[in-house]
């Protein structure tokens, strides 16, 4: 979709915008089901990046624990778990730059991502810039999507993260692409970011070719120590017009209610999910963050009389469109001006 368009239906009046997301979704996702998703941590903290939000950056000051890369056998205790609390997407992040292909890690990763694939859930890894070659290996391995985040426009990203470009975000998804590994790829509200930034972010997803399977939409979580620690709290109803505009910009992804669940009100929520989120984190820990009881998702969920979806086991990435330009180089995004 382009900006103008999107700008268009920002400024809807909320109930028509919801009312036109509504339909998309229902078109969509008739049977309106809620994927769960585990997060997990292996690794975490000490990173060498600069992303402002982050507490994880080994440069800022946080309370933050760190941990070397977890073992195998206690990655799996914790994937167990989320299988037999009815997770079924299993999504493990480290607090890398990258990874890089024939080092000790990358191949415990590979052995992890195996073990979690062996257990019939789908896997997702975010463990920052790829290469073709990682890529490849890791699709291999058992990955059914990475998660690599614009988090916001072109151009306010580097208000945002110094010490990586946005053309490389984009690299790395393109390298997931092609190495027939589904894409997640959405951003974070609450970066001291315009609406028009917000916007420009759904721009360029919305222009993958092909379109990223989910859109995480998380809420900054105000880390302590970081340089957004003090930004204020984001208006739910902010988190649910991007939710409308994702859904419609992005029809056949999953859109993810993601981080800052926790401070959302169950009819918050549930406007959240009326407007076209059909997916969520699910289990009381983010990556170093709280979210919801599992307990108190599931009377949420039975509550408003969502049920929830299976694996998805194929692991088919959604397809290029042949007839469209492949996603949108930096140039065309703006990001080469910018980065
Ligand atoms: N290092 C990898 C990377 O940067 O892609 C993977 C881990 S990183 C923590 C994954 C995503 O978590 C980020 O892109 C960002 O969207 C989200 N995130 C991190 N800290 C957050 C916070 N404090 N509030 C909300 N979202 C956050
Ligand atoms: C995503 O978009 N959100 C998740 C996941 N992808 C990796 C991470 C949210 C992190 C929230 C802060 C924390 O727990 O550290
Ligand atoms: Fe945090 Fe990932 Fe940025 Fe590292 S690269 S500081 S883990 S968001």
């Amino acid at each position: 979709m382009t900006f103008d368009e999107l700008h268009t239906l920002y400024q809807l009046p909320l109930f028509e915008l919801i009312k036109r997301a509504r339909e998309v979704h229902e078109k969509h996702f008739p049977e309106g089901k809620i994927q769960l998703c585990t997060l997990l941590s292996i690794k975490t903290g000490g990173c060498s990046e600069d992303c402002a939000y982050c507490s994880q950056a080994a440069r800022y000051k946080t309370e933050l624990e760190r941990h070397v890369l977890m073992e195998r056998e206690e990655v799996m205790a914790h994937a167990r778990v989320a299988k037999e609390s009815g997770s079924t997407r299993f999504c493990m992040g480290a607090a890398w730059k990258g990874v890089r292909g024939g080092t000790e890690q990358f191949d415990r990763v590979l052995d992890i991502v195996r073990d979690v694939a062996s257990l019939g859930m789908e896997v997702c890894v975010t463990l920052g810039e790829l290469g073709p070659e990682e890529a490849k290996q890791l699709r291999a391995a058992g990955v059914a999507s990475y998660n690599h985040n614009l988090d916001t426009s072109p151009e306010h990203y580097p208000n945002i993260v110094t010490t990586h470009t946005y053309e490389d975000r984009l690299r790395t998804i393109r390298n997931v692409q092609d190495a027939g590994i589904s894409v997640c790829c959405g951003g974070i509200l609450g970066l001291s970011e315009t609406i028009a930034d917000r916007l420009r972010l759904l721009e360029i997803i919305s222009g993958f070719n092909p379109h990223p399977e989910s859109v995480p939409i998380n809420s900054l979580m105000p880390m302590p120590g970081t340089p957004l620690a003090d930004n204020p709290q984001v208006d739910p109803l902010d988190v649910v017009r991007m939710i409308a505009c994702a859904r419609i910009a992005v029809p056949t992804a999953k859109v993810r209610l993601s981080a800052g669940r926790s401070r959302f009100s169950d009819e918050a929520q549930a406007l959240c999910f009326y407007a076209g989120a059909n997916s969520i984190f699910y289990g009381e820990k983010l990556l170093t963050t709280d979210n919801p009881t599992a307990a108190a998702d599931r009377a949420l969920l039975e509550k408003l009389g969502l049920g929830t979806l299976e694996p998805d086991m194929r692991h088919t990435a959604p397809q290029a469109d042949p007839t469209m330009p492949l996603n949108p180089q930096p140039e065309a995004c703006g990001a080469g001006k910018c980065c």
